[in-house]
């Protein structure tokens, strides 16, 4: 450890992006890793140097560890940041890195590979006193076992793969007669996804909400948890809208859960930002579900609500330095709340709707922020993850945060791809979210939000971004009658000759 003089970001889009305006805010210079589909990105051309390291598809480049590897060596970097997907939870490229005494900022390759094994972590959460799901204490390895299990706790039973995690291998057991097949098949699926068929067995919650703590550990023993995130608008495991700080929280339930997320981190010997995400039912118990060991694509909203950059605290962590604050000196102030834009549709079970974005102007205001992958124009590749930005917004009370945001969406001008944008817009302004009425099903529970999206010509949305300047009832997205500016009073005020001289 010591003072870290250049990064290399070992990921693309967004979060590249992110992490490298951090690094010219701290004077240290950045190095770009990219595929050959991501040449013309931004990302690159905003890095100081930049690696070409291999063809499209992701196992080729973003997932090549040893092109990761001779990128650094080459470049001279001295740290890497993994961003978050890719190699971010690969204990191997931890590893990697510290064997070649590049600094890696986040966790040790020990603490990815603890909290890897969701069976494990599982384990190592009920010895440190952070409640867990009513279960199996280690792998099912047979169905008598698991049926007596299930009878005991009660159907419905979740069967969840050890290797799993987001969502990936789990299967709901109703009853005892499905639960032969249930197993065999979750073994099945394990064992060729993730070439580990370990099972275990949980208690299936009905309609939870996904609240997680962020968390902060440094080398000298400090631990502390910068509250919690909201993320139960989901759709296939993936996050759709998230807000900070969570609007079922109270100050009771969120120091027991702060209290057990700082113990989580710390059954692991914990370094750097990581998030503990839990289950809370209806009355309000909460359970461990996983820890990543990343930074998170919604950590924004925490850094509206905490002032803090959690890019600059992960490399100050990463250079040995102790965190300058204590627990108590961390207040929330405000709510943020962040919708993500996909090139998806959401009429068609939000299958990715890759393509060029031919026109992108982002919305600007007091409270908006916009963390996107490009600038005025640029490709959605569709080898990988299809996210184009995220719109966080922040206001005093969650209404105004509501209010900013329904207008930054509407500010949000994009053309060449179908977008999430109009789905969030229609969850922003339904009693639903106003009433902070969510769970984990709200996407299914809502499918009136769902409509048509249309990849607007450039021309189109370069328009719509002019008039709204003028007029805003007069978008043809917003539901305005004439499409053209038709502003109806203003002129010259009477005697005002000097506007009519030439
Ligand atoms: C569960 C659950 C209900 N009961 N475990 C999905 C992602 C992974 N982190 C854990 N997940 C779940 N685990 C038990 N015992 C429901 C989910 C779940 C879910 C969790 C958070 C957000 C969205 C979800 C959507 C479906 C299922």
């Amino acid at each position: 450890m010591g003072r870290i003089s250049k990064i290399l970001i070992a990921n693309r889009g967004e979060i590249a992006l992110r992490i490298m305006r951090t690094c010219r805010v701290l004077k240290i210079p950045s190095v770009a890793i990219y595929s050959v589909a991501d040449r013309g990105s931004a990302h690159v051309a905003y890095a100081d140097e930049a690696y070409c390291i291999g063809p499209a598809r992701s196992v080729d480049s973003y997932l090549n560890l040893d092109r990761i590897m001779a990128a650094i060596h080459e470049s001279g970097a001295d740290a890497v940041h993994p961003g978050y997907g890719f190699l971010s939870e690969r204990a191997e490229f931890a590893q990697a890195c510290t064997e070649r005494g590049v600094i890696f900022i986040g966790p040790s390759a020990a603490a990815i590979g603890a909290m890897g094994d969701k069976m494990l972590a599982r384990q190592l959460m009920q010895t440190h006193n952070v409640p867990v799901v009513p279960g199996t204490d280690g792998a099912v390895t047979d169905l008598d076992e698991a049926l007596e299990i299930a009878d005991r706790i009660g159907y419905p039973v979740l069967a969840k793969a050890a290797a799993g995690g987001g969502g990936k291998g789990m299967r709901k057991v109703h009853s005892a007669q499905e639960m032969e097949q249930a197993l065999n098949r979750a073994q099945g699926e394990a064992g060729s996804a993730f070439g580990d068929a370990r099972i275990f067995i949980e208690k299936y919650l009905e309609t939870p909400r996904h609240v997680e703590f962020q968390v902060l550990a440094d080398a000298h023993g400090s631990c502390v948890h910068l509250f919690e995130r909201e993320c139960s608008i989901q759709r296939r495991h993936q996050k759709l809208i998230e807000e900070a700080p969570a609007a079922c929280m109270t100050e009771e339930l969120r120091a027991r859960m702060g209290a057990a997320a700082v113990r989580a981190a710390q059954a692991c010997n914990y370094v750097g930002a990581g998030t503990i995400e839990f289950l809370v039912d209806k009355a309000g118990n909460f359970y461990f579900m996983e820890m990543n060991t990343r930074l998170q694509v919604e950590h924004p909203v925490t850094e509206y609500i905490t002032g803090l950059d959690l890019v600059a605290e992960q490399i100050r962590i990463a250079e040995g330095k102790a965190i300058p604050f204590t627990q108590d000196a961390l207040t929330i102030n405000g709510h943020a709340i962040e919708c993500r834009i996909y090139a998806e549709d959401p009429a068609t079970n939000f299958i990715p709707s890759p393509g060029t974005v031919t026109f992108h102007q982002v919305p600007v205001g007091v409270g908006v922020r916009v963390d996107a992958g490009l600038q005025t124009e640029g490709d959605i590749p569709i080898h990988y993850d299809p996210m184009i930005s995220k719109v966080i917004t922040w206001g005093l009370t969650r209404e105004e945060a509501t209010q900013r945001m329904i207008f930054a969406l509407e500010d949000y001008h994009i053309a060449g791809v179908k977008t999430t944008r109009g789905f969030c817009r229609r969850v922003m302004e339904c009693a639903a979210w106003q009433e902070a009425r969510l769970s984990t099903h709200f996407v299914d529970e809502h499918p009136e939000l769902l409509a048509e999206e249309f990849a607007l010509p450039t021309e189109a949305a370069a328009m719509a971004a002019v008039l709204l300047q003028e007029q805003r009832t007069a978008s043809p997205l917003t539901g305005g009658s004439a499409w053209r500016s038709r502003r109806r009073k203003g002129g010259i005020l009477p005697g005002n000759d000097f506007a009519t001289d030439v």
